[in-house]
């Protein structure tokens, strides 16, 4: 089912079986949230089966069994007992796509990255070239921005994650930088817009197409990534190159990238993905009413501090008496985790954890606390975490029309006996 890296080798061409191909889920649309459906025409009826149920585990090409969440296009969540390792595998890392029209094979040999827009001179690059330019390694972590989706009260639109739609990975790639510099950014530019080899199978279906401001787009850490932990990166995450734009919500992170736009101040991108989509309120920590929605919305961008408690997993029996090594990971938008705090007592008490390897501001970074239940029962453990810029993880979850950006503090139940 999988390409391994020999296909790479063997050949220039990189593909895998299309049994997630137009047969089952290229031909259909997904989940969308309201203002997707608003834009998007109803999905045509031409599809085969589903491939699987909501919920049940599935193999993807490249991929173990990870959590459906939809195939219509294909969503799947990493289930939480691949975060006991700091660096997610490439083949338990999330998916998450909005066009079925993904590519399934790749010519590795004519793939070429086209720079162009308010640039002195536009070139395309090949994926060699790409390789020949300085490289840079960050250990970052990709989280959608609807990642726990699901636990949202009340309930908003759109794709229902658990807590897995996020990894952490060590990525190798160029910088955006050296490949704009070298096209020569004209004095008038204001941002970078970026597209994928993806399409819709509706023509309506508007072209996933995204724009970050010209300074993140400039920012050393902002890179082509032809790498994921040592490896090619999966079809599936964007082989043969995506942007990485560390400490930024996923959706930046655009995949099988080939065009790269500079604009000025008349040709800002308008289009559905930078609004109405992926977009949150001004209040300062992302938060608004149902009742009375925000006037007022902005690209979502940086990541907030988050934590959350690994092992043990939710509705775990453990034994009295016994060494429970509750662990974990935070992370937060690159200022780096400063501390963890562990309750074994539904937040009434806390304990300081201890920190794991620091792998870089971008990672996620292992907590732990040796804890011992000496009482039999139920029990709530709750984990939170404060960032190097102060910023800490609030009590009560915030709320918003999307369901983005959500870093309350998250309780695991368990029993002891
Ligand atoms: N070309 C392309 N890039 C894309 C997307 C997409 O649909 N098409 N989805 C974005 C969003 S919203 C997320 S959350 C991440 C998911 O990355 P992953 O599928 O590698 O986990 O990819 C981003 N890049
Ligand atoms: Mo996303």
């Amino acid at each position: 089912m999988s390409s391994s890296p020999s296909d790479l080798s063997s050949s220039n061409r990189r593909g895998f079986l299309k049994i997630l191909g137009a047969g089952s889920v290229g031909a259909l649309l997904g989940p969308m949230t309201p203002q997707e459906s608003a834009a998007q025409a109803p999905a045509p009826v031409t599809a085969a089966p589903p491939a699987a149920n909501p919920g049940e585990l599935f193999v993807a090409p490249e991929k173990i069994p990870l959590t459906l969440v939809t195939d219509r296009p294909l969503q799947l969540e990493t289930p939480l007992r691949y975060f006991r390792t700091d660096l997610t595998p490439n083949d338990a890392f999330y998916v998450r796509t909005h066009l079925a029209g993904f590519p399934t094979r790749i010519d590795t040999a004519t793939y070429k990255v086209n720079v162009g827009g308010q640039v002195d001179k536009p070139f395309s690059l090949s994926l060699d070239e790409i390789r020949k330019l300085p490289a840079v390694e960050i250990t970052a972590v990709n989280q959608c921005s609807g990642n726990s989706r699901s636990l949202f009260k009340p309930r908003v639109a759109g794709v229902q994650w658990g807590n897995g739609a996020m990894g952490n990975a060590k990525w190798k790639g160029a910088r955006l930088k050296d490949v704009l510099e070298r096209a020569g950014v004209k004095a008038d530019a204001v941002e970078v817009q970026f597209d994928g080899l993806d399409t819709g199978v509706v023509k309506e279906t508007p072209d996933y197409v995204k724009s970050l401001p010209l300074d993140r787009a400039m920012h050393p850490e902002t890179i082509l990534a032809y790498e994921m932990n040592g490896a090619p990166l999966p079809m599936l995450n964007g082989f043969p190159l995506r942007l990485v734009v560390p400490g930024w919500f996923a959706t930046y992170w655009m995949k099988w990238l080939t065009e790269i736009k500079v604009a000025d101040a008349s040709q800002v991108l308008a289009n559905f993905w930078m609004k109405p989509a992926y977009r949150i309120p001004t209040s300062a920590d992302a938060n608004e009413d149902p009742a009375a929605l925000s006037k007022d919305t902005i690209p979502i961008h940086r990541m907030t501090v988050r934590s959350l408690i690994v092992e043990p997993e939710a509705q775990a029996d453990l034994k009295l008496n016994k060494l429970c090594d509750i662990n974990g990971i935070a992370f937060d938008g690159g200022s780096g985790i400063k501390s963890v705090e562990v309750s074994v007592d539904g937040g009434a008490t806390w304990v300081p954890a201890t920190l794991g390897a620091d792998l870089g501001k971008f990672s996620f970074r292992r907590f732990r606390h040796a804890w011992t239940p000496a009482k039999d029962g139920a029990y709530r453990l709750l984990s939170r975490a404060i960032a190097n810029d102060g910023s800490q993880q609030p009590a009560t979850a915030i709320w918003n029309r999307s369901g983005y950006m959500r870093n309350v503090t998250e309780s695991t139940f368990v029993f002891v006996s």
